[in-house]
């Protein structure tokens, strides 16, 4: 699966992009955002070389080169190094407008927007806890890990493979408020998600009709990568919602300058559960984490949805994301943000959504990206 290289687009669709020269794709075969960045990548036919990190080497090399130590990284053809996943897509956006992922609707944009950091920010826990919490799945994920990315480690593999474990639980599942109390609450949050985008894909092949645009890219994150890949999260998926399966495997194939279909006109009614989601728990832990970070708490306790999570890690990181949540907000017309405003109310996002003043972000705060970042999605390692 690894150093795996992607055909140069046969029809030069993207014209002002060199097919002959791929990026360099850094990160891991069975990543969260590397998934979400070849999703991205494939979808949009920029050529790119799948590069596994190799640490500690990596992490280095990272560090000096984009500020933060995370995967993916990509690196242009001209040298220049990117990070944050969020950022290069809108970036590769912008150099290619034709064939591009946003809606032109303002307010099923925004509704990507949000629907992508929603993906990136929330799923990623359910997907980690998936990962790292059965014996089945970390065997299956520290197995993996240790002969690819710290296959250049002088260490037993029995040991490098109980490293990872030890890691990823200390730093994302039990370590980051996921405790004995909230294992059942973020299980059925994902039996709930499965339902919502069942009912969607039985419906249409992507998240706003016949094309995909990039809140399906965001969706690939938490699905391409762990919940179709991990075995425990797959059973579930391939028995409660085939379609949402199908739907894994149809957004990997498709390539949007062949795609002919349009997408639906507004806002789909059958989005209300996911919004009611978004402001019943997401935004709620995006206003609790952005108190911690403002009491230079590290680690706080929230209820979301009637479970408890004790001891989560704060993230200055989500402090950004909600500002940018907001200023997507704000740059749509009058119209769309009146529209945007009563779909929020219906769906209890828009009181979450402005609850904080003063967002305690540092000082210019991943103005760098994508090129340099600030802060980690969740800092424990740095
Ligand atoms: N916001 C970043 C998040 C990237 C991220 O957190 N990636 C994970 C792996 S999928 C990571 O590198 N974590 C760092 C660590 O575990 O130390 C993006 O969109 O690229």
């Amino acid at each position: 699966m690894s150093n795996e290289k992607q055909p140069a687009p046969e029809n030069g669709s993207i014209e002002t992009y060199d097919a002959r020269s791929p990026v360099v794709l850094s990160g891991s075969d069975i990543s969260y955002f590397t998934g979400k960045m070849e999703n991205y990548f494939r979808v949009r036919e920029i050529p790119y070389e799948l590069r596994n990190m190799q640490f500690p080497r990596d992490d280095r090399v990272r560090k000096r080169e984009v500020g933060v130590t995370q995967m993916p990284t990509v690196e242009l053809p001209d040298g220049r190094w990117m990070t944050d996943t969020t950022k290069m897509i809108q970036w590769f956006e912008a150099q290619f407008p034709e064939n591009g992922l946003l809606p032109a609707d303002p307010l099923q944009a925004f509704l990507c927007f949000l629907l992508e950091d929603w993906a990136d920010e929330w799923w990623w826990r359910p997907a980690m806890h998936y990962r790292w919490y059965s014996d089945e799945g970390s065997r299956f994920a520290a197995w993996h890990l240790a002969e690819t990315c710290l296959s250049e480690m002088l260490a037993p593999i029995a040991l490098k493979w109980r490293y990872l474990r030890r890691r990823q639980r200390s730093g994302y599942t039990a370590g980051d408020g996921i405790g004995e109390a909230s294992v059942a609450a973020v299980e059925a949050d994902y039996h709930r998600l499965l339902a919502s985008l069942e009912t969607i894909f039985r419906d249409r092949p992507f998240l706003l009709g016949q094309r995909p645009t990039l809140a399906d890219i965001g969706f690939a994150g938490p699905f391409f990568r762990h919940f179709a890949l991990d075995p425990v999260p797959l059973e579930i998926l391939r028995r409660q919602a085939p379609s949402v399966l199908e739907w894994v495997a149809r957004l990997w194939k498709t390539r949007i300058a062949e795609c002919r279909g349009t997408l639906l006109d507004g806002i789909p009614e059958d989005f209300g559960s996911l919004l009611d989601e978004i402001g019943h728990t997401y935004l709620p832990y995006l206003n609790a984490n952005i108190a911690a970070v403002r009491a230079g708490q590290k680690r706080f306790d929230v209820n979301l949805g009637g479970a408890q999570f004790r001891g989560a890690r704060y993230s200055r990181y989500r402090v950004w994301c909600l500002a940018e949540l907001r200023l997507h907000y704000e740059r749509m017309p009058a119209s769309a943000q009146a529209a945007g405003r009563a779909l929020l109310e219906r769906h209890g996002c828009w009181a979450p959504l402005w609850q904080e003043n003063d967002l305690p972000l540092l000082p210019d705060q991943e103005q760098g990206l994508p090129f340099r970042g600030d802060t980690k999605m969740v800092g424990f390692a740095e």
